[in-house]
């Protein structure tokens, strides 16, 4: 069988470990051939670095994706994660319409933002953007952060309350609603049903069920873990696994790469120490 093609659409950080230098060695080790389109370079993320450069790649993307055009590259699946400027929203979403053909994977990892706060980068109108660019979208894989956009709803965090019959049943009721009617799939990323456990909840587009994933997760606020999740959770459903199955990995796989920089005593910025690990999702 063929090695299965990605084109991933998202930003090259050269330090921090998140966006490109964790999606391509996941889809590399998970048998997937990537093949990057970066929106940006930057020196590190904007997570709390100040100074990071940041130099936009709008012009150069559809450049690049009229020469793959004119090679006639097809791929298996599209993702895109973090977008550059707003004008890129248009430029992604003509990609995914230029380039989609009846079996590919569309995923749309709306990054925006976290805690409650959009990134240094995005702009609102970037954030509606995304939210039309999401419209496109087989599955995504929102944060609560990025799901309280998407909904034009208030932030609201899992932590705190108590409550967790509440926040499950609201969990589930966002899932829902982010589908559009049960029309796309959806893995709402940081979704704590107890006290210290973490996951995702997932509305399957194909099945039109809702359901938890769940791993123990110690305390401790990691940079990147969202774009190891959508990247897991890419090189899983190319392989054919179902949302849940795929989520499931992501999850675990983010718990012991979590598990190992706790206990290196890495800071926040540095992100998660994933690539002792990776060997994990050769599997
Ligand atoms: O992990 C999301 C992300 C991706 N790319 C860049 C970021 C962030 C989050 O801060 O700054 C450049």
């Amino acid at each position: 069988m063929p090695t299965p093609r990605a084109a991933v659409i998202h930003d090259l950080s050269g330090f921090g470990r998140c966006s490109l230098t964790e999606v391509i060695p996941i889809l590399s080790v998970m048998g997937v051939q990537c093949c990057p389109l970066p929106t940006a370079f930057l020196s590190t993320h904007t997570g709390g670095f100040e100074g990071f450069t940041f130099l936009d790649m709008t012009e150069e993307l559809p450049r690049a994706a009229a020469h793959w055009k004119s090679l006639d590259l097809k791929f298996q699946a599209i993702y895109s994660g973090f977008l550059g400027s707003e004008r890129q929203i248009d430029i992604v979403a003509d990609f995914i319409r230029d380039f989609r053909g009846p079996d590919t994977l569309v995923v749309v990892d709306p990054v925006m933002g976290d805690d409650g706060r959009a990134y240094q980068t995005y702009t609102p109108a970037m954030c509606a953007g995304m939210a039309r660019l999401a419209e496109l979208a087989d599955v995504i894989t929102p944060n609560l952060t990025e799901a309280a956009f998407l909904l034009g709803r208030d932030y609201e965090p899992c932590s705190g309350g108590g409550d967790f019959q509440r926040h499950e049943a609201r969990l589930r009721e966002m899932a829902e609603a982010l589908s559009q009617n049960g029309k796309r799939s959806v893995a709402l990323t940081g979704a704590s049903l107890r006290e210290g456990q973490t996951g995702a909840m997932c509305f399957d587009a194909r099945t039109g069920r809702t359901e938890a994933v769940q791993a123990e997760f110690v305390a401790h606020p990691l940079h990147g873990t969202g774009d190891i999740f959508a990247s897991v959770l890419t090189g899983g459903l190319m392989r054919g696994n179902s949302l849940e199955e795929a989520a499931g990995r992501a999850v675990e796989f983010i718990h012991d790469c979590a598990v190992r920089t706790v206990a290196q005593g890495l800071s926040l910025q540095e992100g998660v120490d994933f690539e002792p690990l990776l060997g994990e999702l050769a599997r």
